[in-house]
This record gives structure tokens, sequence and C-alpha cells, in this order.
């Protein structure tokens, strides 16, 4: 891959298309502009998803009439800029969702599971980031270009986000399984250390600063000795791979590889569905990866495969190897699209194609997928206004 920023142009890669429409910045709305839009509220807009979450909204279409930014009292009364305005963030109560019609929630599960039946009961839509409702069977778990539909099912009134490392390979899977009907997923993925937080990004910085520049990793456990704190990780992560991400949960699975088995079943509506994931922390510091497996009903081919995903909405087709041209995280981070690569057919199962996928875990595998949602939703209420 030869820079993601354009992310077309190049033999294998198609241009970018959105959901619903929203894709870009229209830039014809200012404050006189927004009468009768819906109101938006970003519950934890001062951390890092959150932080992510206003630049895009920012440089999407301009669909929300106010803004309100909610945080933890200790960060009320601070200005934030979106939309290249400043707005006063106001302190997460009740009365703070008066008037809301879509509430974005990117706060700890706990935070979300307390206050987002809250903003619900008020009257808004809760769209949560966080893993408190994903799989709760009245709260949707939406994907805009796979189950968009999803979203207007919310018994509770609140809608899931998928965690980040479904999110990172579930756009491309979900194209391929419109066309083949999908049987099994086989996963590895190449988690980055923002998906653990600033503490993660923090870790990893501060032990390359202290491997850079000398002979380490030569002898058994030399750079565990030298880089000391191992922070959120349970190995050193610089010159390292560890495999092992979130937490220890029955039988030696971990939390993240049982959430791309749930949460992939849940969005494809394939409760049966085969999935089995193996979650591996590499030094990156943004975009996941993933080497996917993919067993489908019918038999698939190399080219029909390309043209689904060079066509599929939200994806970009990077596949010319012999050009050097494959999604890397170094070239896909900032970018939106989930970028598939390295599409072959299974040498031994003729149903089989195995790829590697790679998604800016705080964009799409975070706060563009809570922004297409509440876009969805949006526009269900602007529609039913009308
Ligand atoms: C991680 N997927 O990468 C998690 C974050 N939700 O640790």
């Amino acid at each position: 891959m030869t820079g993601a920023g354009g992310g077309r142009g190049e033999s294998g890669v198609n241009v970018v298309s959105g959901v619903g429409g929203v894709t870009s910045v229209s830039g014809d709305s200012g404050a006189a502009g927004r009468a009768g839009k819906p109101t938006l509220a970003v519950v934890g807009a001062t951390g890092a998803v959150g932080t992510v979450m206003l630049g895009i909204l920012s440089e999407r279409a301009d669909i929300w009439g106010e803004i309100r930014l909610i945080a933890s009292p200790r960060s009320a009364g601070r200005k934030l800029t979106v939309r290249g305005e400043e707005v006063e963030v106001v302190a997460l109560s009740e009365e703070a969702f008066e008037g809301v019609d879509v509430a974005m929630f990117d706060v700890p599960d706990e935070v979300s599971a307390q206050w987002a039946p809250i903003a619900a009961a008020k009257g808004a839509v809760a769209v949560d980031n966080s893993g408190a409702f994903r799989m709760d069977p009245d709260v949707p778990l939406v994907v805009p270009e796979v189950n968009a539909h999803a979203a207007r099912v919310r018994p509770r009134g609140i809608i899931s986000n998928p965690n980040c490392t479904t999110l990172s390979m579930i756009v491309a899977m979900g194209a391929l399984h419109a066309e083949f009907g999908l049987s099994e997923l086989i996963v590895s993925s190449y988690q980055a250390v923002s998906g653990a937080g600033k503490e993660g990004v923090d870790t990893l910085r501060a032990q390359l600063a202290k491997v850079a520049g000398t002979e380490l990793g030569t002898q058994p456990g030399d750079v565990r000795r030298a880089v000391g704190d191992t922070g959120p990780f349970p190995g050193p992560m610089a010159l390292n791979v560890v495999p092992f991400a979130g937490s220890l949960k029955e039988d030696g699975w971990t939390s993240e590889e049982l959430k791309v088995r749930n949460e992939s079943r849940k969005i494809l509506g394939l409760p049966e569905l085969r999935v089995t994931a193996t979650c591996v922390r590499v030094p990156v510091i943004t975009t996941h990866s993933l080497t996917v497996h993919a067993r489908f009903e019918n038999e698939v081919t190399v080219p029909a495969a390309h043209e689904i995903l060079a066509s599929a909405p939200g994806v970009v087709l990077c596949d010319n190897p012999a050009e050097g041209e494959f999604p890397t995280p170094a070239d896909v981070v900032g970018t939106d699209p989930t970028w598939v690569g390295r599409v072959r057919r299974s040498m031994d199962d003729p149903k089989a194609l195995e790829l590697f996928v790679c998604g800016d875990n705080l964009r799409k595998g975070a706060a563009l997928n809570t922004a297409q949602i509440a876009e969805v939703v949006a526009a269900e209420l602007t529609a039913s206004r009308n």
C-alpha cells in the first residue's frame, strides 16, 4: 500500500463509499441552519474516543442541531471545539439529557450501564460504545454497512456499538457473507496498543524509548528486563508480540476472543456461525489487523471476492502484492474504511478464502461506527417528523 490517505487510483483500490449518503462535510450549516435538526449529546466528550468523535463530527455532514458535550463533573466547564465552534462541557446528570434526541456514550461499561438507560428514559436514543449492552437480546448491535435495519428495533431505547476487534473486520465479512453465505471464521488479531487506552500507548512509547538504539532482542528475557513496567499488558510490547488481549475467561479463552465470536454471530444474524479467534497484541499504536480464514456455503473465487470487496461500502480493496500493495497499520491509521488485501483461495478448500484486514480501531473501531449509527437514527427521527 502506497499511502492510505488518498486510498484510490492504485491497482485494486476502490473509492470509499459511505452509508446512508452521509460521508462528507457539507459545510452548509452554521448555527442558523441547524433549527429543527436533532440534538446530539456526546457523553465522554473529553476521553480518548470522545476526542476522536469530536473530530469525526466536525468532518461529516452537519446533520445535527445542537451538539451537547457531556463529561464527568470534574471536566464540566472545559471548552472543546466541535464543528469549528467552542462548546462548554456540561456535567453528567439527568438534566443534561433534557431535549436530547440521540446520546452517544464513549465511557466505561459501568458508566454506560448506569446512564444509558437514564438517557433513554428521558427520550433519547442511546448509542453505546461500551460493552455493557452488546449481548443484551433487547439491544441491537449495529454496523450500518451490515445490519442498519437492526437499529430500528430497540426495545430499551439503546443501540450498541461492537468492540473494535470485531469492527475492524466485520464490514468486509458482511459483504462477502451477503454473496457467498458465511459458514465459519477462523481469525487471528494483531491488536494495537491504543485498544488498551492511553496507558497502553504511553507504555509502548516508554518501552520503545528504552530499547531504541540498543542490541536488545537477542537473549531470553533481555527486553523484559530492560523495559521493566509492562503497563496494562502481560508482557513487554516493544520488540515483541503478546498472545493475549482482554481478560481471561473460561477454558483459556480471552474476553476479546469471545467478543469476536459472539458479536460476529449477532451482527451477521448467524447464531450458529462457527467462529474461532486468537487475539494477539502487537507493537502498533493504532489500527487493528486480522488474518481471516473465511469458509462459505458455496465455492468462491478470488476475482469474485475482489469484485464484491471493491464495491462494498466502507471497504477498500488494496490487493496487488506483486507491486507491494497490501494494507498495513502504518498506512491505514487515521483513515475510515476497512482495508482488505492478500485475498487468496485456500489451497485445500475451494469454499474458503484467506484475507488480511486492517481498520483504525479508534475510528471505524469506535467513534466512526457510533457516529454512523447515530446518523441512521437521526435520519429515521427526521423522516418521522416530516
Ligand atoms: C482492545 N478491543 O484492543 C479492545 C478495546 N476495546 O483492547
